[in-house]
């Protein structure tokens, strides 16, 4: 039997922000770009989300709907130290850990002796140690199936802790929405309404033959996870190749003097991105023009140096630019590492950034 748990930290960036200024604790606050240069929110406060406030959405609307609200800058370097903290947490209780981005991970503790092997009482101790040793709180949820470890530790956030016992994934399952399914997002759930799914229960009544008639192998596996025949299995991470980070302008960036100025900030990310042992075998830029076309460049570096230069960065972005001179939009730097030294991939829908 797999014992699957996955973790969730309560409003991360938010979290970490309100740990180190408590004093803000009471307060709607949310982190991300500022409203009058079209920023965006990362994230928000529990009290903030009242308001209607949510993730990707414009800061100046953000503002309007909580005209108190207060914005604070992402510190990214400060959230990957926290996120690698709680990472070092769970490695205590297994080896089997597949991270999903810097605020969430599935863990498999299925030949795990911590806690007499029960993932419940595993997870409540995660639970509480990241909440002592590291002042945030995060959900959990266990379950032997994969996906519903993660559709449970969502369902009593924040602060919560969701266990599915085996043998109750069915009774569980059957009043559960399609919407919670992973894959099934607003179009699939527009699809499955109009032939009267709403619930699993549904698709349970409709049959595996028809679901595959109507819908495919999407509609396969939405069959097998409404019955609790869908395990999934905890990938351990793969290593990482490469990190990068970009920016889109609120201006398109027309002369290699602007570039040149923006180039720091960028580089500066990128470091607050990149491992302690650094290690790299080229570095590259990335420039999207006004037309949508793109330019990327990348060179070595010699092994001998082993690490990446501002100059470097430069001189490719001048280059790179130099190619079609045309107003940019949108520049990135990055760094393949070395293959010693790579480290675990965690995709970030956040890497790319308004400015
Ligand atoms: P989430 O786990 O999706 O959100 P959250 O932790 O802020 O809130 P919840 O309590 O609902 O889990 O994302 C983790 C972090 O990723 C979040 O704190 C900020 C960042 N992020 C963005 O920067 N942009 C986004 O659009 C989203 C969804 C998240
Ligand atoms: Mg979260």
């Amino acid at each position: 039997m797999q014992k699957i748990i996955h973790i969730d930290a309560d409003c991360f960036f938010a979290a970490v922000e309100m740990r180190d200024r408590p004093a803000l604790k009471n307060n709607p606050i949310a982190v991300g770009g500022d409203p009058g240069r079209r920023g965006v929110i990362c994230t928000c406060n529990y009290h903030a989300r009242r308001y209607g406030v949510k993730s990707a959405m414009a800061s100046a609307h953000a503002k309007r709907l909580c005209p108190h609200l207060l914005i604070l800058p992402p510190d990214m370097a400060k959230y990957r130290v926290v996120s690698e903290q709680m990472r070092d947490i769970f490695s205590e209780y297994t080896p089997v850990i597949e991270p999903l981005s810097l605020d969430e991970a599935f863990l498999d503790v299925s030949n795990s002796d911590c806690a007499a092997g029960s993932a419940t009482l595993i997870a409540q101790e995660i639970r509480q140690r990241i909440e002592r040793e590291l002042g945030i709180n995060v959900s959990a949820g266990a379950s032997q199936l994969k996906f519903l470890a993660k559709i449970a530790s969502d369902w009593q956030k924040p602060n919560g802790l969701t266990v599915i016992p085996p043998g109750e994934e069915q009774p569980f399952l059957r009043r559960l929405s399609v919407s919670k399914l992973p894959g099934v997002g607003p179009v699939m759930q527009n699809k499955l309404a109009g032939a009267g799914i709403t619930l699993c229960e549904d698709v349970l009544n409709i049959g595996l033959n028809s679901m595959v008639f109507r819908f495919g192998a999407i509609g396969e596996r939405i069959f097998k996870m409404s019955k609790g025949i869908e395990f999934g299995v905890v990938a351990k991470h793969s290593a990482k190749k490469s990190v990068s980070v970009e920016s889109t302008f609120d201006h398109d960036l027309s002369s290699a003097d602007d570039i040149k100025q923006r180039l720091p900030q960028l580089i500066s990310r990128l470091r607050a991105r990149l491992p302690d042992s650094r290690s790299f075998s080229s570095q590259f830029v990335k420039i999207k023009f006004s037309n949508f076309t793109q330019k990327t460049m990348e060179s070595r570096i010699g092994a001998s140096s082993k690490h990446f230069s501002d100059e470097g960065f430069l001189r490719l972005m001048l280059a790179a630019w130099h190619s079609q001179k045309l107003p940019a939009r949108l520049l990135g730097v990055g760094v393949k590492m070395s293959s010693a030294h790579q480290f675990g991939q965690l995709e970030l829908p956040f890497d790319s950034v308004k400015s």
